[in-house]
């Protein structure tokens, strides 16, 4: 309501002047740049078209250069989760039981976090603006000494309706985790945000609690493309930094980032991206990869050559990557202004990390992932947010990024993905004739001598085969820790299958202990690992069928070693031991508490029905 009002207000009371006025000191202020500029930039010479040939987007050229619109006042309330957020700090690396869900409440935010976010809410909220996370760098990288860097860094952050605990949770990291003398700002670019209360009061938050912080808002959403230029353009460091906005960083993140551009300016460096889990927020290490993509134009990981894996320096030494993720790297300012910023013809997501990657490599910079800077990121299984100018935005952008860069090797492109040929991908001669001035190389090229291990549709299969985007940990053996029988306390039954050990998907049920026999040695048998996994019979694993279904059964399946809904930690709720599984907030419990009985998962309110012990 407050921002549609100040918005009608600055549309009819100010806004033909301004647009005028605008108008005018746009086309100076476009001269001036492409003067100072070595290279006028896609985005002048498209925003100048836009001006003169498509009324509608007038808008959208302005917005480059006015400043972020303000809602009307305070916002009215700041809610519990600042107030308590400011003064907390969560000191350990290790969650223990924060995500435990003992009230229909907890359930509710916890579902309306999944909806809104798709990620734990609940977790990211109770831990607050602060945590400790594992240092997980190479300990070659550890308690080096660094020179002076003669460099600062804007920390650019651009979200759209993102969870206030975790955007601000990254804040503080960068705030806390950076040498002061190194970190100009940082930037916060709220890309017109539906979440109108949310947003205000992270701005409250930002400019009654945080110096250095800038808060900008887009007038109307651009898309991540378009708003991390748009912060680009309010940054006054000299090294860009890029962060998605559910991020943490680790220790000594920003030294080695700057230290390698400062070695060379047209070198774009990223950090290693680590995993915070979006069911229980746990910060987990990433193995040591590189950027690739497959010929649909999915960003993909590949494996390192066996000379780069075997290297004694490996963890501490940059890895060339032919491509990066796209979330997370840093950059000369000048050296983005100068390579030509982002596509912004790309709208909201997609794309654009394949593109600015074959930018640089064919237009005579370097693209390298820095082992000793770590930065965690929430990867999610779908992203949360809608697309306002409905279509395949990803498509769309791809297509750019083919007929801009690729040459003859697009047509494996379209080939791969046929619905292609008749999506509308705009204008792109902007970037065409950005190539030619920037005297970019061939795709080819690109292909030969920056990504020599990918396989072209044709050609005989060279190396080993890619890695799935979202890194799972490798299948380990089970380490056993403990092993018994899984009893219900009150009871004194046992927990065994409804059928054979080694039927998958069998649901679990309360039986007589047999401690006499073979068969009950074996079916009665439970295995805890060091990952906390719970194994019957050292066959299958107990496991739950859906986090966030009201009623969901326990059962056995096949053990994925990626913990989730096989992970178990014995939690200690109102002096009752319950089996708590993190990924669903919830505890093992039972229907009834007589042979025959099931295993559900439910609230954790520790009654006896959830009580059990491993012996
Ligand atoms: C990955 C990248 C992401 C981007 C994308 C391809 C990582 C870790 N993430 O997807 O940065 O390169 O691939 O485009 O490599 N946002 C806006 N406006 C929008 C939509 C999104 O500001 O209209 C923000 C969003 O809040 C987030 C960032 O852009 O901070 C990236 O979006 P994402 O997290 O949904 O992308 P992700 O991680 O799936
Ligand atoms: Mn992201």
């Amino acid at each position: 309501m407050r921002r549609r009002f100040s918005l009608k207000c600055c549309l009819f009371g100010i806004g033909i002047p301004l647009t005028v006025w605008l108008t005018f000191n746009l086309v100076s202020w476009d001269l001036k740049l492409s003067a100072n500029w070595n290279q006028p930039s896609g985005l002048k010479l498209r925003a100048r078209k836009s001006l003169l040939v498509r009324k509608d987007k007038t808008n959208y050229s302005i917005e480059y250069r006015g400043n972020s619109p303000q809602f009307g006042g305070q916002c009215e309330t700041i809610s519990e989760v600042f107030n308590k957020a400011l003064v907390k700090r969560y000191n350990s690396t290790v969650l223990n039981s924060l995500g435990i869900v003992s009230s229909p409440e907890d359930q509710k935010a916890r579902d309306e976090g999944y909806q809104k976010y798709a990620f734990n809410e609940l977790i990211s909220n109770r831990i607050g603006f602060h945590r400790a996370i594992p240092d997980t760098r190479d300990p070659k990288c550890r308690g080096v000494s660094f020179p002076t860097i003669d460099l600062d860094a804007s920390v650019i952050i651009c979200f759209f309706n993102e969870l206030p605990s975790a955007l601000l949770r990254l804040v503080h990291s960068v705030l806390d985790r950076s040498p002061k003398q190194l970190l100009k700002e940082i930037i916060l670019v709220d890309d017109s945000s539906t979440h109108d209360d949310l947003s205000c009061q992270i701005e409250t938050y930002v400019n009654q609690h945080l110096q250095n912080v800038k808060f900008v808002r887009t007038p109307e959403r651009q898309g991540l493309i378009r708003a991390r230029v748009f912060g680009s353009h309010h940054a006054s460091g000299k090294v860009l930094v890029f962060l998605d906005s559910h991020c943490e960083v680790n220790t000594d993140w920003l030294e080695p980032l700057l230290i390698r551009i400062s070695q060379d300016p047209k070198t774009v460096v990223v950090p290693v991206i680590d995993i915070i889990n979006h069911d229980t927020m746990e910060y987990q290490s990433s193995p040591l990869v590189k950027g690739g993509f497959n010929w649909g134009l999915h960003f993909r990981w590949d494996h390192l050559p066996a000379n780069e894996r075997n290297d004694p320096k490996l963890g501490a030494k940059p890895i060339p990557s032919p491509t990066m993720a796209g979330g997370l790297f840093a950059m000369k300012k000048s050296y983005f202004h100068q390579l030509g910023e982002y596509d912004v013809g790309m709208e909201i997501w997609g794309g654009e990390n394949l593109e600015i990657s074959f930018r640089i490599w064919m237009c005579g910079g370097r693209l390298e992932i820095l082992p000793c800077s770590r930065v965690g990121h929430i990867f999610r299984k779908r992203r949360p947010y809608g697309n306002p100018i409905g279509g395949d935005t990803l498509m769309k952008n791809s297509l750019r990024v083919a007929n801009v860069w690729m040459d003859e090797y697009k047509k494996y492109f379209l080939k791969q993905r046929p619905q292609a040929e008749n999506v509308d991908y705009g204008d792109i001669s902007d970037r065409l004739s950005l190539r030619k001035r920037l005297s970019c190389k061939s795709f080819q090229w690109y292909l030969q001598n920056i990504y020599p291990e990918q396989v072209v549709p044709g050609e005989d299969v060279k190396n080993s085969p890619p890695l799935p985007h979202h890194l799972p940990n490798k299948k380990k053996k089970p380490v056993v820790i403990k092993h018994g029988r899984l009893k219900h306390v009150a009871s004194s039954l046992c927990v065994q299958s409804e059928k054979e050990v080694y039927t998958k998907k069998a649901l679990l049920t309360l039986a007589v202990c047999d401690e006499k026999t073979l068969a009950g040695q074996k079916s009665q048998m439970w295995f805890e690992t060091v990952d906390n996994e719970l194994i019957l019979a050292q066959m299958l694993c107990l496991d739950v069928e859906s986090g966030t279904t009201n009623k969901s059964y326990a059962r056995l399946m096949k053990c994925h070693g990626i913990q989730g809904s096989q992970a178990w930690t014995w939690t200690n709720k109102n002096g009752v031991s319950v089996l708590y599984n993190p990924a669903s907030g919830r505890c093992l419990t039972l229907t009834s508490a007589r042979p025959g009985g099931y295993l559900t998962l439910n609230l954790c309110t520790g009654t006896k029905k959830q009580e059990f012990t491993l012996s």
